[in-house]
């Protein structure tokens, strides 16, 4: 008999979902809502709303929930299974913050099945849009509250991060100093994950150990509210915030409506979602430490599972909870797949021949480099601006070349604070399905590079999630490796091995990189 799970992700640009069956261990269905495409009424671009100056992005919550809306409307006029999926959990882009009213429980206790789910959330929202792990605009609430906190090392050893613009606490200091009246009409904070979540589960979702690390406000050894992160970001915001809890919770069963409306099992049950990296760790299959995966999605990232928290003493890169337990290293490079979009647009190209543009390029790009930061960059940290050597502007194919090869050093040099260097990487999201940017992927690491059946890594993380979650819940216990193997084998028929000679190229070229980049760092 088959066991079905669904997993759905809310990321940057889409909304995705897998629906699993454990039993066959086969994913029976994978696929994308695009926000941009599918959804033009909300008028967002690459899934965001950027203001001209370009430090200030956020999203919609109501473009979230109506994206879900329809989501489920296309399963079900598909004849998918709804009525025997056993559990639902789900991803979210991390860092982003919902801001709602008092009233958002009992809302969510008692949707109106008249409205949409949209409708259901715009009563209760006390600030219309949600900043996003794009914004750049809290340096100074990072600042105030690094210090609060007694600095850089100090905000590490308690929250697994430096204060970054993006997180959420720098960015509710920010609502609560710039509109104090509408901060103080908020009652309820929520991640986009914990957001998603109370939809599915009609009520108010915690907010789990993976995705809490990411605000800048968790105890990331104790996994607890920080009292001094809270008191320094802002009035009374404990009471704003939900609990916390651990990643396989389960939050009852799913939300009446989804049950009225889509012919959802009335008795599955709801799984606290993730953050999107968590849950590509889990889709990635990397349950045990020492595994390395990269994900280019909209940000590139790259993260492996710590049984012990370790910190990255420069304070670039983050430590999580993992959603198997213990923790997960992380970097995250803002500019990921929309400065190689960037860079394919300004030439006008397509991916077909952005990717020529790169076989017919040496290996090293003849010593021609870019510094990609087309946005401000998080890793490492630094404003705006592109900087070529010996790279003309004109150029095409020494440009398409130069941005990913960028790409691949910095994150070489970036990660090397969290221990052994690769021996295999598992490579997802959407840019995972270029072959080329793979093989320069394995060459500058010196690791082969595998990729899976989908690039939808962190949608099908949540569908394990939920497949976890359940069988914990059903049969008292549940082996991580046993429940993810099926789903996460590698597809040997398209494994990218290093090329001897490409890695000796990369070995000179990281250093002369490195170089480019620090002197750029220090003004030069
Ligand atoms: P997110 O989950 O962050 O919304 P995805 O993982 O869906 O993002 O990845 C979307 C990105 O994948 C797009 O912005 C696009 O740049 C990139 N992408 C899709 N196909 C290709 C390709 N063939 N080559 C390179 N990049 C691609
Ligand atoms: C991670 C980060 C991004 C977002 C969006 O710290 O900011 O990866 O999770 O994918």
């Amino acid at each position: 008999m088959p066991s079905y799970f669904l997993g759905l992700d809310s990321s940057t640009q889409s909304l995705s979902s897998i629906l699993i069956d454990l039993d066959s261990g086969q994913i029976q269905d994978d696929r994308s809502i695009q926000f941009d495409r599918d959804l033009p009424d909300y008028k967002t671009t690459n899934g965001v709303y950027r203001h001209p100056n370009g430090d200030v992005v956020h999203s919609s919550p109501l473009l979230w929930a109506e994206a879900l809306d329809r989501l489920f409307q296309q399963l079900k006029k598909d004849k998918l299974p709804l009525g025997e999926i056993l559990a639902i959990s789900g991803s979210g882009q991390q860092h982003g913050s919902v801001y709602m009213t008092g009233n958002a429980e009992k809302q969510f206790r008692e949707m109106d099945l008249n409205g949409s789910l949209a409708d259901n959330v715009a009563r209760v929202l006390s600030r219309p849009t949600s900043p996003v792990w794009m914004d750049n605009s809290t340096s100074s609430e990072c600042a105030e509250i690094r210090e609060a906190l007694g600095g850089k090392n100090a905000a590490v050893a308690a929250t697994g991060s430096d204060l970054f613009e993006r997180f959420t606490g720098p960015q509710i200091r920010k609502f609560a100093t710039e509109e104090p009246g509408a901060y103080r009409q908020t009652g309820h904070i929520a991640l986009v994950s914990s957001f998603l979540s109370s939809l599915v589960a009609g009520q108010i979702s915690p907010i789990d150990f993976g995705d809490g690390a990411g605000m800048n406000l968790m105890d990331i050894n104790r996994l607890t509210w920080h009292p001094l992160a809270l008191e320094a970001t802002a009035p009374d915001l404990r009471s704003k915030l939900p609990a916390l809890a651990g990643s396989h919770t389960h939050l009852g069963v799913v939300n009446p409506y989804l049950v009225l409306k889509y012919g959802l099992n009335p008795a599955a049950k709801a799984v606290i979602w993730s953050g999107d990296n968590p849950c590509s760790l889990i889709g990635t299959g990397l349950v045990k430490p020492g595994m390395t995966a990269i994900s280019l999605g909209t940000s590139d990232t790259l993260f492996g599972a710590m049984s012990e928290c370790k910190t990255d003493p420069r304070g670039e890169g983050h430590v999580f909870g993992s959603p198997a337990g213990g923790y997960m290293s992380l970097i995250c490079f803002k500019n990921g797949s929309l400065a190689r979009e960037m860079v394919k647009d300004d030439y006008g190209l397509d991916w077909m021949a952005f990717s020529k543009a790169i076989r017919e390029t040496p290996v090293g790009n003849d010593g021609k480099l870019m510094l990609p930061w087309f946005d401000p960059e998080i890793v490492p940290r630094t404003k705006a601006g592109v900087h070529r050597k010996k790279l003309d502007k004109d150029d095409i194919p020494g440009n398409c070349r130069a941005v990913v090869e960028a790409q691949m050093m910095s994150m070489r040099l970036h990660s090397d604070w969290m221990g052994d260097t690769p021996t295999r990487i598992y490579a997802t999201g959407g840019a995972s399905a270029n072959q080329e940017i793979l093989q320069i992927m394995a060459n500058v690491h010196n690791a082969p590079v595998y990729r899976q059946e989908t690039a939808n890594g962190a949608a099908l993380g949540a569908a394990l999630r939920a497949a976890h979650a359940w069988t914990k819940d059903t049969f008292g216990d549940a082996d991580w490796e046993h429940i993810v193997a099926p789903f996460t084998q590698p597809d040997l028929e398209s494994v990218f091995t290093p090329d001897p000679q490409a890695v000796d190229v990369y070995e000179s070229l990281v250093k002369i990189y490195a170089t480019f980049e620090s002197d750029n760092l220090n003004g030069g």
